[in-house]
């Protein structure tokens, strides 16, 4: 951390250096859907400020928060063709676009959020980060997002609990074709649209993390929180590519401490804010309730997994090397 921290203290001390004089400061909108209180909305935030100093004032970014530059499938759109330059997304909804991405959106696919991280440092994450650097949306960190689990008006403590429920799922065939194969009806919908949804009936459940579950109030308008854990999928702080390439190295190199330092910011506010969220969710009165047994639901995505590979079997390599990383 100290390291890290002179590092790019010395990083800023050379591009203040580098930019004296330069020419102009250029503005990069930054999208993110999250609201205050959220650890992602700090983040950018702080990433903000790290931008700026780190790169001497010569760029400055503006951070939209609450989604209000667009639904996620569109934001990223717009980051691919630099009419928005940076933003923090869920790689979910980039699956659909990049289909290494798609690797994270397998369910049960990482044992653990350090196990997910120990995949992305490794030579599965370089496979991601270059495909996505090549369609467009180049990741410059990887933040946490922890895991995703069901919640709806009853426990759910087996697949068949998901059976004939309709569920929002984020935008990605593999999360419509996860709750098909418990027998439920998928509903890919925006963020912006499910607490309405479930406060009406439109659905009957849905996934997401703690903090999430908060901030948006989903909380408010269900019951029963069920420990499911059947996505792990990382978020990343990524820019449109040839925005980034050409920038100078030493502009390049400033832009990326700065997002490395607002991620790990993030993952240290993920970690304590994450728990605060699960206890604010239980006072309000959800019943957080743990599965005892998940083999029944790991098994019930034998068939999401077998049509994936049919349909993508040049991913097959990633696959195994996330199975195989320890
Ligand atoms: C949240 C993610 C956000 C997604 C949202 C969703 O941080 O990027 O848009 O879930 O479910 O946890 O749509």
């Amino acid at each position: 951390m100290y390291q890290k921290l002179c590092k790019s203290l010395l990083t800023a001390a050379a591009a203040a250096t580098l930019m004296a004089g330069a020419a102009s400061a250029e503005t990069w909108r930054a999208w993110n859907i999250h609201n205050d209180g959220h650890p992602n909305t700090a983040a950018m935030d702080r990433f903000a400020e790290l931008i700026d100093s780190a790169t001497g004032g010569e760029i400055k970014m503006e951070v939209f928060h609450g989604g209000v530059l667009g639904s996620q499938p569109d934001a990223i759109e717009q980051v691919r063709i630099g009419a928005i330059e940076i933003g923090n997304f869920n790689l979910g909804p980039i699956g659909p676009m990049v289909k290494e991405a798609n690797l994270v959106s397998l369910p049960f696919i990482f044992k653990s959020v350090p196990h997910m991280f120990r995949v992305l440092e490794g030579e599965g994450g370089d496979i991601i980060a270059s495909a996505m650097g090549d369609a467009g949306i180049l990741p410059l960190a990887w933040i946490d997002a922890g895991a995703r689990s069901f919640y709806a008006q009853k426990p759910i403590n087996t697949p068949e609990d998901v059976a004939g429920l309709k569920i929002r799922v984020m935008n990605n065939d593999l999360y419509t074709a996860m709750i098909s194969a418990m027998g439920g009806n998928p509903s890919p919908m925006a963020f912006s649209e499910v607490q309405q949804a479930l406060k009406t009936g439109v659905v009957d459940g849905a996934e997401n993390n703690f903090p999430s579950f908060k901030s948006v109030g989903h909380f408010e308008v269900t019951t029963n929180y069920s420990l499911s854990e059947h996505l792990i999928i990382p978020e990343c702080i990524c820019v449109n590519t040839a925005k980034f390439n050409a920038l100078s190295p030493e502009l390049q190199e400033a832009v990326r401490g700065a997002a490395e330092e607002a991620a790990l910011y993030q993952r240290e506010l993920w970690a304590v804010q994450s728990d605060q969220a699960r206890k604010d969710v239980e006072a309000a009165g959800i019943v957080v309730n743990e599965i005892e047994n998940k083999l029944p639901f790991q098994e019930a995505m034998a068939v999401v997994y077998a049509d994936y590979l049919e349909a993508n079997p040049d991913m097959r390599a990633l696959v195994e090397i996330a199975q195989s990383t320890e």
